[in-house]
């Protein structure tokens, strides 16, 4: 892959989520890797939470999620390919959509920047959807904004009322 090293870095936040083997261990273990990316700077990481499987087909035990904030020099392609390689050493397998996995780890948002490739879609298309995703990043950015695919600038902080019967719980 060429290197297209930025020359600003970017925050990027980072959906990190487990539901196989010891998903506590393995979410804090992830943030970790984040933290030792070239030329990444971990700036901060959310609570954890403790979730039920959301989505069609979501299933297994209760998930372990989190946010980390990034400050970054690497391009979003080089970020997911990084995110996946992290994965792949944790033993994340892929099977069919939303299935039990050891360790995810999604780009939500990559500075205000769109993105709608192939391989990419950021803002992460689901996230304004999902409590798991909502309350950490509320936590670490009470006043965080994006657009939506509607091009509409939406917030954490009236995204989280359409979420509140979502069953969620704050671990640490
Ligand atoms: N990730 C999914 C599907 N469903 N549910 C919870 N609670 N947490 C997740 O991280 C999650 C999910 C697909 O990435
Ligand atoms: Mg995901
Ligand atoms: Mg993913």
């Amino acid at each position: 892959m060429t290197k297209t090293m930025q020359t600003e870095a970017v925050t990027a936040f980072i959906g990190i989520g487990g539901n196989l083997g010891q998903a506590r261990a393995t979410v804090l273990a992830a943030i970790e890797a984040l933290a030792q990316l070239p030329p990444t700077q971990l700036i901060a990481r959310s609570p954890l939470y403790g979730s039920a499987p959301l989505g069609a087909n979501a299933d297994g035990p209760m998930y372990v999620n989190a946010v980390a904030q990034l400050h970054t020099c690497l391009s979003a392609d080089e970020l997911l390919s990084e995110l996946h390689r992290i994965e792949q050493q944790f033993g994340r397998e892929r099977s069919y959509k939303n299935a039990p996995r050891i360790l995810d780890l999604d780009i939500l948002l990559y500075g205000d920047t769109i993105i709608n490739s192939d391989t990419l879609t950021i803002p992460h298309p689901r996230m304004h959807e999902r409590a798991f995703v909502l309350y950490p990043l509320f936590d670490l950015k009470p006043d965080i904004s994006w657009h939506n695919a509607l091009g509409q600038r939406v917030t954490a902080r009236d995204l989280k009322i359409h979420v509140a019967d979502q069953d969620i719980t704050r671990l640490d």
